[in-house]
């Protein structure tokens, strides 16, 4: 039997679980975690939600997201516990003991590095979230659709696949995304709320940042600048500068993004984002690190000193381009 097919029986033999997803929480862990547990309440069981960190603002509007507790000391060892999109144990952060000494731990996730550590695996990589995986298992179950769960699975997959815009995107997620819609789910709404919609402080502070714009090497690296003094005056968070930096490799033939936060005297915060360029070297050489495409470091001196040497690094790593374009 596939543990697939195990985690159907091991349902029906018990009454109480707990259900559980990553540190970080994001859309993919929130909604199948929310799914997960709504689906085992239709089904007569007794659920206790948790997550080791705060649920987003742009998440709690999704039912019952205020019932997910943050709280280790109420999580109760005894019951078999759901862990959801978490490819490893120490992404539960504080639970994590806890967690592994529940009686039955059964793992649903899509990660390919997933380590297998439950007594039941159900770990599909091909799957494009974890809310797919959870599609499958209420299905299995022959539990009705309502709107709580398609909401809950949209948000799911839509986030991890970046609005149906990634490669991990397949026939089968539309398959399973044009069920949800048919519950009245709607994407419109959704995608305002999780994706578009900020608050009115990030665009104060997108407004400074723009206006700080220089363009230099043949247009391809775009630079921002914002001081610390700038983004209180906002009232934007620390956060809201992830944003800020996207919109410098957004801009059309731009290969590398720049932000430079001016975040005292002689300390300034550098965030590198790219298209083809592999940023992580860059911000090594900066004594920082990061992703391929987003990457950044932290510099002393004075701003005018940092923004020479970063300048100079970025321009040999622009020449080493091969010509053909951003996009
Ligand atoms: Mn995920």
């Amino acid at each position: 039997m596939s543990d697939r097919n195990r985690i159907i029986e091991l349902i029906a033999g018990e009454d109480s679980f707990n259900l559980i997803s990553h540190m970080l929480p994001d859309g993919d862990s929130i909604g199948s975690l929310l799914a997960m547990g709504r689906t085992l309440e239709k089904l007569g069981k007794n659920i206790q939600l948790f997550a080791p960190g705060r649920i987003p603002l742009k998440y709690r509007f999704l039912n019952r997201a205020d019932l997910i507790s943050p709280d280790d000391a109420a999580f109760d060892s005894s019951r078999p516990v759901f862990v959801l999109d978490s490819s490893d144990a120490d992404r539960l952060g504080s639970f994590k003991e806890k967690v592994l000494a529940s009686p039955k731990l059964i793992n649903i996730d899509h990660h390919v590095t997933n380590q297998r550590y439950g007594t039941l695996n159900y770990v599909d990589p091909e799957a494009s979230a974890t809310g797919e995986i959870v599609f499958d298992i209420l299905q299995a179950l022959r539990i009705d659709l309502d709107f709580e769960l398609a909401e809950a699975l949209y948000v799911a997959i839509s986030t991890d696949t970046g609005s149906f815009k990634y490669d991990n995107t397949t026939p089968h997620t539309h398959t399973v995304v044009a069920r949800l819609l048919q519950t009245g789910v709607s994407p419109g709404v959704l995608s305002q709320k999780i994706f578009d919609e900020r608050p009115l402080s990030f665009y104060i502070l997108l407004k400074e940042a723009l206006s700080s714009l220089e363009m230099y090497f043949n247009r391809t690296l775009a630079i921002m600048t914002i001081s610390k003094d700038i983004r209180i005056r906002s009232g934007a968070s620390t956060d809201d500068l992830d944003g800020i930096v996207n919109y410098t490799r957004n801009i059309e033939g731009v290969e590398l993004g720049i932000l430079f936060y001016v975040e005292q005297e002689n300390e300034v915060k550098v965030g590198f984002r790219s298209k083809r360029l592999d940023v992580s070297v860059l911000a090594g050489k900066l004594n920082g690190g990061g992703h391929v495409r987003a990457a950044g470091c932290r510099m002393h001196g004075s701003f005018e000193a940092v923004k020479e040497k970063v300048l100079a690094e970025s321009f040999l790593m622009l020449a080493d381009l091969p010509t053909g374009g951003a996009n």
